[in-house]
């Protein structure tokens, strides 16, 4: 009895916020606000961007977004939401209550014994990696927090020179336990279990650093549970951190972040002032130095049940490999659902979650990592009750599997020694690993002559060279990449000397020669197509109109357009014959039949779109893009070559569109 009674009390003590400057939330409730309009979603936006309210998920699709209230701040909440429409439910009523119940769960546990049954402080973290004593892993510290505590990373490798390697970090975000919980957990398995995982470690090399942002980790634990951010000093402002995933070199500060030290979502006074951002940095450039090529990275993060891929900085953006990230998510999510029936949803991170600038998973994709991912984990809050842990590494670790296996698979493939196609028309599709064209060797090209060559590469990176040409000076021959998902071009390179390999990244490129004035003849040039596979990339409508004038409907026969469609027109009258060509005057949409423009409308026409571009000063050139209902007034093509692309998003779709030209 006596016992009893004094672990009830040691339960008190321990528990017990005041006695240890622990950030109270007595009455902050979690709203869930449903955005059911533009107009919603907006409203929300606007709070987001005050700093009054905690959003533990940001607005930014329609949908759910969870909002921590502090109980004085409430009633105006409630009367935003009500005024503008927004339903909402209350998530949690008593956040004092939620961590509460964590702590004592946590106390209950044997702190310092690590076994996941309970979350552990840092210092408990560091004690389980320095008793690691294993041949296949190694522990190194790649830096240290602003507070100087020691970041650790755990190389898994059978020994060697370095194989494909896997990067995996957690807790980048603070508030997040269940990252680091994972990380460790993670860590555990491959050294207890290490027989399972002696074929994988034959073939890749696995880093793990279970945790980064130690500081404010350790802050969760001693003075804010909600704590996010790193927890360095701001000059001149009295709030302290910066959010870590706002802080990467990739599209940093954009306009879903905030200049504001005293957000959130802070993105710091330059990219990677942080300690932790930078060991990362670091660690990826040194180990590259040294001979390591990664081809994963995870991150770790909670929660919304979500496989995040790049881009994640805006909706509508994806690299061009983005196929291939998709269908490894998609897989990885299905491979976690069979564990315990627990449903992910793998997707572009703002498509499916909301735009971010300056994340950790856009910058390794952007550094050359091809399967970059953010993995936010089980739960509907940051607090996820400890008898999850490892439900939850069970699951993850099955889908991290995929993604090991899918490294495994995923071999370099050389040139092959001799194109496998060769085209000789003015345009064309060609699908292959290499091709040649050789377009008029010998026949002169009347001025104004233009063609587009569609070039689909299988491999990811692609050599250009030419080996013979009989162009004039403002004639020229260009490879512009085309990304499939957004319709919108990416680099391009011109082909002009004879010999000189040119290198280009993609899996789609528009291949357009344009011919100005004076006797040009044609030329032969020679692509090859190597490396890792490309990912086949789809258009859900394509056209290639040729007539001197027309008209185009899409989508064709009638009906409304789908969702996540992404349709190429190319327009260039110069394909149907080698005659001078007349400049078009105007691209009107007008009204055909009963058909009217119909495009799902926003004031950016960021969810569904219809964007003109034009060839002009030998590039492609956005003109117009449009949405919504109102036709643009008619314009110019001023060298009468110029493609039309469609894209629409995930929900809310129209009847499409017409245009002619003439
Ligand atoms: O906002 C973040 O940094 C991540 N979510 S979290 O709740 N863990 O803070 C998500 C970043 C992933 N990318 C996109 N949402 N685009
Ligand atoms: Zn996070």
């Amino acid at each position: 009895m006596k016992v009893a009674i004094f672990v009830a009390l040691t339960l008190v003590v321990l528990t017990s916020g005041s006695q240890t400057g622990l950030r109270h939330f007595k009455g902050y409730q979690v709203i869930s606000a449903l955005a059911t309009t533009r107009e919603q979603l907006d409203a929300l936006r606007v709070l987001y961007f005050i700093n009054d309210y905690d959003f533990w998920t940001s607005p930014n699709g329609l949908g759910a977004t969870d909002i921590m209230a502090a109980p004085e701040l409430i009633p105006q909440l409630v009367q935003l939401l009500t005024e503008k429409g927004i339903e909402f439910a209350i998530k949690f009523d008593d956040v004092e209550k939620l961590v509460e119940d964590e702590r004592i769960a946590n106390a209950k546990a044997s702190i310092g014994r690590i076994d996941w049954t309970s979350y552990q402080p840092y210092d408990s973290i560091v004690q389980f990696l320095t008793t690691i004593n294993s041949n296949i892993a190694t522990v190194s510290v790649i830096g240290q927090t602003t507070e100087g505590r020691d970041i650790h990373v755990v190389k898994f490798s059978s020994g060697g020179p370095p194989k494909k390697s896997i990067l995996i970090d957690s807790n980048i975000h603070a508030r997040e336990w269940i990252a680091g919980a994972t990380g460790t957990w993670i860590i555990n398995e491959l050294l207890t279990n290490s027989a399972n995982y002696t074929a994988i470690l034959q073939e890749v090399d696995i880093y793990v650093i279970p945790m980064i942002n130690a500081d404010g980790y350790e802050y969760t634990w001693t003075s804010d549970r909600m704590w996010r951010k790193t927890r360095s000093v701001n000059a001149g402002s009295s709030c302290m951190g910066c959010d870590p995933n706002r802080n990467f070199p990739f599209q940093w500060a954009g306009e879903s972040t905030s200049s504001d030290p005293c957000t959130d979502i802070y993105h710091g006074s330059a990219p990677l002032t942080e300690p932790e951002t930078q060991a990362i940095d670091r660690f990826v450039r040194e180990s590259e130095a040294a001979g390591v090529e990664f081809y994963a990275y995870a991150s770790l993060h909670s929660y919304s049940n979500l496989w995040l891929i790049p881009w994640g900085y805006t909706t509508g953006m994806y690299p061009p490999d983005f196929p291939s990230l998709l269908s490894l998510g998609q897989d990885a999510v299905a491979a976690l659902q069979a564990v315990s029936g627990t449903i992910y949803q793998a997707g572009q991170g703002a498509d499916i979650l909301y735009g971010a600038d300056g994340t950790s998973y856009d910058w390794a994709k952007n550094h050359g990592i091809k399967y970059s991912c953010t993995i936010e984990m089980r739960g509907n809050s940051f607090v996820l009750p400890p008898e999850q842990i490892i439900p939850n590494a069970l699951e993850v670790w099955a889908a991290l599997k995929v993604l090991i296996q899918r490294v495994i698979e995923t071999v370099p493939v050389e040139e092959d020694p001799t194109p496998v196609e060769t085209v000789t028309t003015c345009g064309g599709d060609i699908e292959a690993s290499s091709a040649a064209i050789n377009f008029q060797l010998d026949t002169d090209i009347p001025p104004g002559q233009s063609c587009v060559w569609i070039v689909k590469p299988n491999f990811e990176s692609t050599r250009v060279r030419l080996v013979s040409s009989g162009l004039l000076a403002g004639s020229g021959i260009y490879f512009t990449e085309l990304n499939t998902y957004s319709g919108t071009p990416g680099e391009q390179v011109q082909i002009a000397n004879i010999g000189q390999d040119y290198t280009i990244r993609g899996n789609f490129f528009l291949v357009t020669l344009t011919v100005t004035v004076g006797a040009n003849k044609g030329f032969s040039l020679e692509w090859y197509s190597s490396g890792l596979a490309g990912g086949a990339p789809s258009f859900s409508g394509f056209a290639s109109l040729t007539t001197p004038t027309g008209s185009y409907s899409y989508p064709v026969g009638g009906g409304e357009y789908g969702n996540s469609e992404n349709a190429l027109f190319i327009i260039n009258p110069a394909l149907a014959g080698l005659m001078m060509k007349r400049a078009f005057t105007a691209l009107t949409l007008p009204r055909q039949g009963t058909r009217t423009l119909d495009v799902e409308n926003d004031s950016t026409c960021s969810y569904d779109a219809v964007s003109v571009l034009s060839w002009q000063n030998n590039q492609y050139t956005q003109i117009t893009r449009f949405c919504g209902t109102s036709l643009p007034a008619p314009f110019n093509l001023p060298t009468g070559l110029a493609f039309v692309t469609f894209k629409s998003d995930s929900s809310v779709t129209g009847t499409g569109f017409t245009f002619t030209w003439a």
